[in-house]
């Protein structure tokens, strides 16, 4: 069958004559660093020592669901050994929770979540050549007790208990791998002040760093706690962890231990 065409509307004309085609990109950007209030520490980040302003600092906790850290989920359905995810990076995010919580500060925890009649679900995402077969696939029920796949409300798409989030936290619904595809997480955090964020989650190479990437992109220094992640795929996480660092930090800083976030949390003044 022949590709469909796109509609002539959809070529922005100012973009064809090489033009900028935002007229305000600051509109889009993270607000400024607080410069009052407490200071916290890192002098153990790479690829150097960072000072994260509690005030305008929020923790974002990305993805842990059952649906990516439970057999019969959809991290399963695709293929993976999901029984070590757990272990390797739940003990690091409880840390950064408890740090986060009695700093008071923004916590936020997204889910990989499509409504139920999938209509934020595209066809390459749900039925696509590379997607996986009939009974597996996101909107389908591949364990009992598990509900649809990636679908919000099912039991299988909420976050794990050790770090599911608290009463007045933001939990938000990602249609996408990033955080910030659809979700209005941007001007959450413009509303909010927010200009540094500590990031935790599943997994490494996919939601989280895609996600960090948007963050880098409209501004917000962006902090990766190294045992409070994890991927299927050991050596893709590694990658992620000299990728972001590399270069000065082309995409933000790493942190190797959650306990050393939290000590500086709480030591900030
Ligand atoms: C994936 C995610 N792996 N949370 N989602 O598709 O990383």
């Amino acid at each position: 069958m022949a590709p469909k065409k796109r509609p002539a509307a959809a070529k922005a004309s100012s973009a064809k004559k090489g033009k900028y085609v935002e007229e305000d990109p600051e509109t889009h950007f993270a607000v400024s660093a607080a410069t009052t209030g407490p200071m916290a520490d890192l002098p153990a980040s790479l690829p150097k020592p960072v000072t994260l302003p509690v005030k305008s600092t929020a923790l974002i906790c990305i993805d842990f669901q059952k649906d990516f850290m439970s057999e019969g989920g959809f991290g399963h359905a695709l293929g993976n050994d999901v029984t070590k995810l757990s272990e390797e990076c739940l003990p690091g995010a409880q840390v950064l929770l408890a740090a986060a919580r009695a700093k008071k500060m923004l916590v936020i925890h997204t889910k990989e979540a499509h409504r139920d009649d999938l209509k934020d679900c595209c066809d390459m995402k749900r039925i696509g050549p590379r997607c996986p077969p009939e009974g597996k696939r996101i909107g389908e029920v591949l364990q009992e007790g598990m509900g649809r796949l990636l679908i919000d409300g099912s039991p299988g798409n909420e976050i794990v208990d050790v770090v599911k989030p608290l009463e007045g936290e933001v939990v938000l619904c990602k249609p996408g791998k990033g955080a910030f595809f659809l979700t209005g997480l941007n001007q959450l955090l413009r509303d909010r002040g927010i200009s540094h964020l500590i990031f935790c989650g599943v997994t490494t190479e996919v939601c989280v760093q895609v996600t960090m990437r948007e963050a880098n992109d409209r501004g917000y220094e962006c902090v990766l706690v190294e045992d409070a992640t994890a991927s299927y795929i050991p050596k893709f996480k590694a990658a992620v962890v000299e990728m972001v660092r590399s270069q000065g930090g082309i995409v933000g800083y790493t942190i190797e231990h959650a306990e050393d976030v939290a000590t500086a949390l709480k030591s900030a003044a």
